[in-house]
């Protein structure tokens, strides 16, 4: 099994970018969670000698791999089915420039607009960087979306989409104007299985920044509603097992008048946040 360090999930963009190159190429990974702003990811990092950043990987043999692009070309290595780079020459090299110009770049963006999944705001006020860097994104895409034909970057889903997925983010949540094309490729990665099950867990899974605290007005996320599912008391539930881990039920929701249980608080929460995202749930909600 890989193991990969990460940072809060709605606020590390570089661990949302390592974490689906596992979730969304179905390489099976455990995670190990550090809060930002603690001495948490030093104190984790200490078994991950030389590493300093989220996402750090260690494979199943034990070697180190901090930097998405590492992580990235050492995943695509080690499993060549997986779809990480398109196998058509023209279009793995393009997704190669376009993850490897985002490992890289855009740092007006990334630093005007840190990533944070749990608000929208209406307007940032994007200086003329901002939008020079969003100017460029789109003759990016547009380059590759035209070699391909779409749906995503390179044809299927692949590295450069993963390595745009936090971009998406920033664009929905700071509500950055881009054209028609742009604005397609955001909300396919809103919709996006993977993107909307990690944005779930960032919903819950720590307390809100205050370094990402912004004062700009805010509206609701763009992405698709979830279902209006809500935390309740007591044990009763229709399962007795968790879905996730088939343990006894211990945290229970409800959803459309019916209760449903799992067997701690964030597997209920993250499902609380959108129920949609996860499929084992879905499985019981329909049965
Ligand atoms: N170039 C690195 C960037 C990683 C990075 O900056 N990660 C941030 C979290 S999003 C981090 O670990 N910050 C903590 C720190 O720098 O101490 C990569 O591609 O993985």
């Amino acid at each position: 099994m890989y193991d990969l360090v990460i940072g809060d999930r709605a606020y590390s963009s570089w661990s949302l970018r390592g974490w689906l190159l596992f979730d969304a190429f179905g390489i099976s990974v455990k995670t190990l969670r550090a809060q930002l702003y603690t001495d948490e990811l030093a104190t984790i990092l200490r078994d991950f000698a030389p590493a300093r950043t989220a996402p750090t990987m260690r494979t199943p043999e034990g070697f180190v791999v901090p930097e998405t692009i590492a992580i990235a070309e050492e995943l695509a290595t080690r499993h060549p089915d997986a779809g990480i780079w398109p196998v058509e020459p023209r279009l793995r090299s393009v997704a190669r420039v376009l993850a490897a110009e985002m490992h890289a770049g855009f740092t007006a963006l990334r630093s005007h607009c840190p990533m944070n999944l749990r608000v929208s705001y209406t307007d940032c006020a994007p200086t003329a960087q901002v939008l020079a860097d969003l100017d460029r994104l789109q003759v990016i895409w547009a380059w590759a979306l035209a070699q391909s034909g779409g749906p995503w970057l390179c044809g299927e889903y692949s590295a450069a989409d993963a390595f745009f997925e936090p971009v998406a983010g920033r664009i929905a949540g700071y509500n950055l104007r881009v054209g028609p094309q742009a604005t397609s490729y955001v909300q396919a990665h809103l919709a996006q299985p993977s993107f909307r099950r990690w944005r779930a867990m960032g919903m819950v899974d720590g307390p809100d920044q205050d370094f990402y605290r912004r004062d700009w007005p805010q509206r609701a996320w763009p992405g698709p509603e979830p279902l209006p599912a809500h935390a309740v008391e007591g044990h009763d539930a229709e399962n007795a097992i968790c879905p996730y881990s088939n343990k006894p039920v211990t945290h229970v929701l409800e959803l459309s008048g019916r209760r449903f249980g799992f067997c701690n608080a964030f597997c209920r929460d993250k499902t609380i946040a959108d129920p949609e995202a996860w499929p084992k749930f879905m499985g019981l909600y329909q049965s």
